[in-house]
Order: C-alpha cells, then structure tokens, then sequence
C-alpha cells in the first residue's frame, strides 16, 4: 500500500437539510477506503459566498488519514457528492448544493492539473474554509506558502457561527 498521507477536506452544504448533510459526511469520510478520520471541526453557518439569493452554508473541516492517492481520493469524494443528489448546473458556478467536498491539503503536496489543485487555492481566503481548519490545526503549514495562521491574519469571521 501506499505511505499513509494527512490530508484536510472542506465540507459544504446549503440544501436538504445541511447541519444534517455535513455530519453525515464526517461519518462517510471515516469509511472512505483505506482511510480514517483524525479530527472534525465544529460545523459553523454563514451567509454564502457568491450568488446571494440561496441559502446559507454550513460548512466544517475534516482531517483524514489516508493511503490513496490525490486523484483517487477526489474521485472518491465525488462519489460522496453524486450521492448526496447533487446536480451540477453547467455553467453555473457557486451554486447551492446538498453536499460540495473539497481537497484543501493533501500533505505538503503541490499539484496542479485539469482535475485537481492542491493546496486549494482559496484556502486562505474564505473564512468559512480557514476558522474551521485553524480550529483543528492551529499550527497547520500551507506549502509554499508559509503558516495558515499567519496567512490570513487576525482572524475575524463575519457572519460565521458555531452550530453545535
Ligand atoms: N477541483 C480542483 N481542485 C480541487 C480540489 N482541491 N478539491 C475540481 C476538489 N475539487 C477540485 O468543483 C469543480 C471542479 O473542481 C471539480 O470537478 C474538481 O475536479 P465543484 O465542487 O463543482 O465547484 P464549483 O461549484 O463548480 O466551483 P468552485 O469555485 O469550486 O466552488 P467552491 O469553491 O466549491 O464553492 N459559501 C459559503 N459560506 N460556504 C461554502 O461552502 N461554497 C461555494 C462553492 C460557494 N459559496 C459558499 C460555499
Ligand atoms: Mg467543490
């Protein structure tokens, strides 16, 4: 098998029942193959990003222990949204969605391609991505860019609150 690698996965979701949808992908995480769950932040609720006549995000921020490699990891993923019911709009970008999964960190890898950019590139900039991971990893490093914390400052998360 391949060396075990901590990655960082954002967690979304603004339909059907989203405190619900994000707690419920916590658990699916912890039952991805060849992979477990470390750590999961609270889950916090905020306005959203982007188009603004939708409903707000509950969003939360896992850390997993893994051997599959980036892309097989994002295909699993994928699956968890497919099975959630999400439907991609195309063209349509920022969209609600039962259930959006994202790769923040995967180790201290850097890779872009046509399917996958990691570290993800709005990481420091979307508080609802960053107060959940800096609660479980304070002291987290983004490759090639230096500690999280000092990445995006002092901290301030407007519109964002805790759930649980
Ligand atoms: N992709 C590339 N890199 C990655 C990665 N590191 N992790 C590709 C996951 N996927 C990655 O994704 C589009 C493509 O990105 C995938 O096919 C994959 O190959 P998508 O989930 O369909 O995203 P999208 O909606 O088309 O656009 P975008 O910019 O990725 O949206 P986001 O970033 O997912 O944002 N407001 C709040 N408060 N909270 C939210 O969670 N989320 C969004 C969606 C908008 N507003 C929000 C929130
Ligand atoms: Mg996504």
């Amino acid at each position: 098998m391949r060396e075990e690698v901590i990655v960082y996965i954002g967690i979304g979701a603004n339909l059907q029942g989203p405190a619900q949808r994000v707690a419920g992908a916590v658990h699916d995480l912890d039952n991805l193959p060849h992979t477990r769950l470390e750590a999961a932040s609270r889950r916090y609720i905020g306005p959203p990003m982007g188009p603004p006549d939708q409903p707000d995000y509950v969003n939360a921020v896992a850390r997993l222990v893994t051997g599959l490699a980036p892309h097989d990891l994002l295909s699993e993923l994928q699956g968890l949204e497919r099975a959630s019911g999400r439907q991609r709009e195309k063209g349509e970008r920022w969209g609600p969605r039962p259930l959006d999964l994202d790769i923040l960190l995967y180790g201290d890898h850097v890779l872009a391609d046509e399917r996958l950019t990691v570290p993800h590139p709005g990481l420091h900039l979307r508080p609802f991505v960053y107060v959940p991971l800096l609660e479980i990893a304070p002291a987290v490093v983004v490759p090639g860019r230096g500690p999280l914390e000092a990445l995006v400052g002092d901290v301030e998360a407007p519109g964002l609150t805790v759930l649980d």
